[in-house]
């Protein structure tokens, strides 16, 4: 991509609006618009960083075995009505009438809608267990969004929904589930912790947050320091393999939010130096809650014995765009976003210094096609432009690597290059600046 064609709208300085530095930087960066309150369009750098984030949660669900779909934003509210959750929902749910006076909603979540899938197709046991999943705005008419895209009206949830013919069955679904969202959230350079937590209007009786630590979140939680170094399991577990030591290993250290914190239990299992209280935002959320919803939806299957039981549910957000102000909350400095490079908007930017200059030009392009090659997706800065303000810019964008083509290093055979996390920068011929980069 060329600069001097893109659209990337960066601004000098934040609205006065925007309270916490992801909101302000993601303005800034030109990310995101804000259309109406905690409604957002999505600027081209934004959105590529919103897909990269959107693919690796897809990669992650396909290893642990579970199938994506992809369900309507709006649902009929007689769905709703038979799972009894039409009215409960209150304010927060979006009503909207067709034309036919029909009741419909936008969904905020879709237990109702998958749950109708399921009963519609699956008949028996040995079609279990089964895991669909996905990746679709949701809307929730939040009483105070805030934070921009943390807390939004509309935003874009991967939701995953485990069917299994048993309480031991589902747990192994919800096993599998709380292992991949470490990964998950190591894949985008997070650390995440497992919280216990309060399963709220979604219901059932096993729950776990997800929550990065940040200064500014909406959380406080009180954890065992222990669940914070010990990481994720990797991609490489047997995902068909017993799976409750490494979730047990964890789920048994203290962990809690707030509504569920027992600073008695606290004081009792966590010793002094290992009492961990930070603030942190939910990145993500897992329910077992068994036949709630297949209760009443008669969502049911034959069992060995022949008789027909309802199955037992549980469902697993993530929020994937929360997770764009979230990675941004624990990745940034003065200057901008530092974008982790699995998620980067673009790999490297090739920065030329003296756009229109023959010499310059052709370095800058061939360092261009070569890392176009090597599938670093890089930005071509040939705007005409001071130096200055083109290295502002590009290190407010978050960019992981400038590779920097300017005259005097032309005349001797080199280009500099700079990495944007450490700032650290080097002076080298091209080839070997672009093995630098392309690793
Ligand atoms: N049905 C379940 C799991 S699929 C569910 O809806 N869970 S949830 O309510 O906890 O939402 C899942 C995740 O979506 C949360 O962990 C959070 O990261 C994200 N999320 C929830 N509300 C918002 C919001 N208003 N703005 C941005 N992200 C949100």
């Amino acid at each position: 991509m060329r600069l001097s064609r893109y659209f990337m709208p960066t601004l000098r300085e934040a609205p006065a609006d925007a309270q916490i530095v992801s909101h302000q930087l993601m303005l800034r960066a030109g990310l995101i618009r804000q259309e109406a309150a905690g409604i957002y369009a999505w600027l081209p750098l934004g959105l590529k960083v919103l897909k990269k984030i959107e693919q690796v949660v897809r990669e992650e669900m396909d290893r642990a075995g579970a199938i994506e779909v992809l369900l309507p934003t709006l649902q009929l509210a007689d769905l709703w009505r038979e799972s009894g959750r039409y009215d409960d929902y209150g304010d927060e749910m979006l009503r909207i009438k067709d034309r036919h006076d029909r009741d419909l909603l936008y969904g905020p979540t879709a237990e109702e809608v998958i749950t109708e899938i399921f009963r519609a197709f699956v008949k028996s046991y040995k079609d279990l267990p089964k895991n669909l999943y996905n990746i679709q705005w949701k809307f929730r008419d939040e009483r105070r969004p805030r934070f921009g895209v943390m807390r939004g009206r509309e935003f874009l949830m991967k939701d995953a929904y485990s069917f299994d013919i048993d309480e031991a069955a589902a747990r192994r679904s919800y096993n599998r589930m709380f292992l991949a969202y470490l990964n998950i959230y190591a894949r985008l350079g997070l650390k995440a912790i497992p919280v216990k937590a309060d399963p709220g209007p979604i219901g059932g009786d096993l729950s776990h947050e997800f929550i990065i630590l940040a200064d500014t979140g909406e959380s406080e939680v009180f954890a065992h320091g222990d669940l914070v170094e010990m990481g994720a399991p990797g991609p490489d577990i047997d995902w068909d393999g017993d799976l409750e030591p490494m979730v047990a290993q964890r789920a048994r250290l203290y962990a809690a939010s707030d509504e569920m914190h027992d600073p008695a239990r606290f004081e009792a299992e966590v010793p002094q130096d290992k009492r961990m209280t930070a603030r942190g935002i939910e990145v993500g959320h897992i329910f077992y809650f068994g036949e709630k919803y297949s209760k009443p939806m008669k969502a049911l299957v034959t069992g060995p014995d022949g008789k027909d039981v309802p199955i037992h549910g549980g469902s697993y957000g993530v929020g994937v765009s929360r997770l764009v102000g979230g990675i941004i909350e624990a990745s940034h400095d003065e200057a901008g976003v530092i974008w982790p490079d699995a998620v980067a908007p673009f790999g490297v930017a090739v920065v030329n210094l003296r756009p229109g200059t023959a010499e310059v030009d052709a370095v800058a392009e061939q360092a261009y096609q070569a890392l176009t090659e090597f599938g670093k997706e890089p930005l071509l800065d040939d705007r005409d432009d001071r130096p200055g303000a083109k290295f502002a810019s590009l290190d407010l964008v978050g960019i992981p690597w400038q590779l920097i083509v300017g005259p005097k290093g032309v005349a001797e055979g080199t280009v500099e290059i700079k990495r944007r996390a450490t700032g650290e920068r080097q002076i080298l011929p091209l080839d070997a600046a672009l093995k630098a980069i392309a690793g």
